[in-house]
């Protein structure tokens, strides 16, 4: 179903001091950055060497951000697994017959164009995971 690490995604207080210290501490350079209005965040990639794999630094972007809700009940730390795919469509039809829900009934719209949905953390044994169909390469 899955074929590579996406990214872990870390919820943060401070975008820029998360990507400082992840530039100056473990010496990995800022892939992408961009606002994403409807997820509430603001978020960094950082690339993980030539991996294709990136840790995702996540920041609210208000109170009613999910990022927000999360580090008020857990910190600062791990929010989320992200697996990519080829086929979101067909990935979240197979999970859905194997018993796990899906939070949203289509794909949104995640980092630089992918499309994204979630399968729910009380059916994954308590991991949010994240499914990425990257933006088709132009
Ligand atoms: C909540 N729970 C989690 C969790 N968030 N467990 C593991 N990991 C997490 N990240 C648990 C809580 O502890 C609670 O368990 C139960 O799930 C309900 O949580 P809640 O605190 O009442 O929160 P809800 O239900 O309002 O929201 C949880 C939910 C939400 C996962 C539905 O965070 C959500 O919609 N997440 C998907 C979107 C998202 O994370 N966006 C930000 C990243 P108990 O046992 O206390 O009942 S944006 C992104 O990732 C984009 C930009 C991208 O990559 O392209």
């Amino acid at each position: 179903l899955f074929t590579h690490i996406d990214h872990v995604g870390i919820a943060v207080a401070d975008l820029d001091a998360a990507i400082a210290f992840y530039q100056d501490v473990y010496g990995m350079e800022l892939a992408h950055r961009e606002t994403n209005e409807e997820q509430g965040v603001e978020e960094a990639m950082m690339a993980v060497g030539d991996s294709t794999s990136c840790i995702q630094l996540l920041a609210p972007l208000s109170e009613e951000s999910t990022i927000a809700k999360f580090i008020a009940k857990n910190g600062v730390g791990i929010q989320q697994m992200a697996y990519r795919v080829e086929d979101v469509d067909a990935v979240c039809a197979t999970l859905k017959e194997r018993g796990v829900r899906l939070l949203y009934p289509e794909p949104k719209r995640g980092t630089a164009g992918s499309r994204i949905n979630f399968v729910h953390p009380k059916d994954a044994g308590g991991v949010l995971v994240e499914l990425v169909e990257p933006a088709p390469a132009h």
